[in-house]
């Protein structure tokens, strides 16, 4: 599982990346400080099963607390964007093409109005952050129409030679995630024969862009920034949008994850409130600093944001289960013992022939269904997995 962080430049996207992940990456109060992605792991939480059993987890990635497992996903931050981006301006829209594996991205706004449309530091309020994401849903549709325009010579040949319309355009996309009935669906709102695709005008070929990319690369947008007072004011503006809008601080997230990390606090990600360890280990800079996140952040908004918004990406918007797959139905273990080593982020409508097949291909191929440990019932090979469900595959011997 993929999310990717996308943006204008210089909004937070790789502090948000950093604070995700704790993987060091450049940051900056200047445009493109990013060029080439940054790619790390975060962990989003998934109450856990362990409890429930009446056994402990003991997580091959990530880590439990008794109430939440923290499960990874890859998190990719990329190059940011102005607008003009497809016709090369700024670092261009190419680098997009490193999120076509992301069924979700974030996309981060500075919300506190404090960068321009080129991302150059301006007063806090003097810039209207919705603009930030026009230029991002903007230059994301130019770059799908980028790419059907590039292969319409070969996908016309393919229509001509009898080969279905809207089959063929969901193979040029298919690297996006594209579907069937997204194309189906996009040309349907825009009344176009996607038949006649050679055909189409810029402004169809656009609007058809518009539509896919709402259907089919949907966006978290992450209201960054919003430890500066003015970002208040337009929180409702982005709001309007009619995406998920998630305030976050992610230089606050940042701080958190730091000091946690030094054994400094005590804090997880996503938690509302922090803990400090020793008050006598902290310098009047970090009590200052930890203060700000609390007042302006914490008792505010309840969290930093960063935890929610991956959070709201992968379970809501790209609707991901996580299941937890076992060998031994009674002690929750693999082979070794080990309680419940993995859970893993599964695309909503995946099977108990999925799971087989992620946890191995043998295991796929041997597979012949499943145990639903928590009824201790068998289930079929196409029973859609769901949230939470514990799994044991039963599989002919290899
Ligand atoms: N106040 C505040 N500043 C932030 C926050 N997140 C990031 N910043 C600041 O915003 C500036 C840009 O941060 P980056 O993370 O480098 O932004 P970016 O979007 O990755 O920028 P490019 O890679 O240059 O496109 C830096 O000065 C950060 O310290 C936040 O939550 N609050
Ligand atoms: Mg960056």
């Amino acid at each position: 599982m993929l999310v990717g962080l996308v943006g204008k430049t210089n909004v937070g996207k790789t502090t948000f990346f950093s604070a995700a992940t704790l993987v060091e990456a450049e940051r900056g109060n200047r445009p493109f400080v990013t060029i080439e992605p940054n790619e790390g792991v975060a962990y989003v939480r998934v109450e856990s099963v362990c409890r429930e059993f009446g056994v402990s987890c003991e997580p091959r990635t990530g880590w439990c607390n008794g109430r939440n497992r923290f499960a990874p996903v890859k998190v990719l931050d990329v190059a940011g964007l102005v607008s003009g981006a497809h016709r090369g301006r700024g670092l261009g829209n190419k680098f997009l093409d490193d999120l076509r594996r992301a069924p979700v991205n974030i996309l981060v706004v500075d919300a506190s109005g404090g960068t321009d449309s080129e991302g150059n530091p301006v007063p806090p309020g003097t810039h209207d952050p919705t603009e930030d994401y026009t230029i991002v849903s903007e230059e994301m549709s130019h770059w799908i129409a980028g790419i059907i325009k590039r292969n319409v010579g070969k996908a016309s040949r393919r229509i001509r030679s009898g080969e279905k319309a809207t089959a063929v355009l969901a193979d040029v996309l298919s690297g996006l995630g594209v579907r069937k009935e997204d194309v189906e669906r996009s040309a349907e709102l825009e009344g176009l024969d996607v038949r006649r695709v050679g055909e189409w005008g810029e402004d169809d070929l656009l609007n058809f862009a518009r539509r896919l990319r709402e259907i089919s690369k949907p966006f978290v947008v992450a209201a960054n920034k919003v430890d500066v007072p003015e970002a208040e004011r337009f929180l409702e503006g982005l709001r309007s949008l009619g995406e998920p809008v998630i305030p976050t601080s992610a230089e606050s997230e940042l701080i958190l994850r730091r000091a946690a990390a030094a054994g400094l606090i005590r804090y997880e990600p996503g938690d509302p409130s922090f803990e400090i360890v020793d008050e006598s280990r902290l310098t009047e800079a970090q009590r200052r600093a930890l203060k700000l996140v609390e007042e302006r952040v914490l008792d505010r908004f309840g969290s930093t944001g960063v935890q929610e918004a991956l959070e709201t990406a992968v379970f809501d918007v790209a609707g991901f289960v996580a299941v937890f797959p076992v060998e031994n139905e009674n002690r929750l273990s693999d082979r070794d013992g080990r309680v419940l080593p993995d859970v893993f982020l599964m695309k909503r409508g995946s099977t108990v022939r999925d799971l087989a097949y992620r946890i191995h291909s043998e295991i796929g191929e041997r597979a012949v269904g499943g145990l639903d440990v928590r009824t201790k019932r068998k289930i079929p090979l196409d029973r859609e997995l769901r949230h939470r469900d514990v799994v044991k595959i039963l599989a002919r011997r290899g």
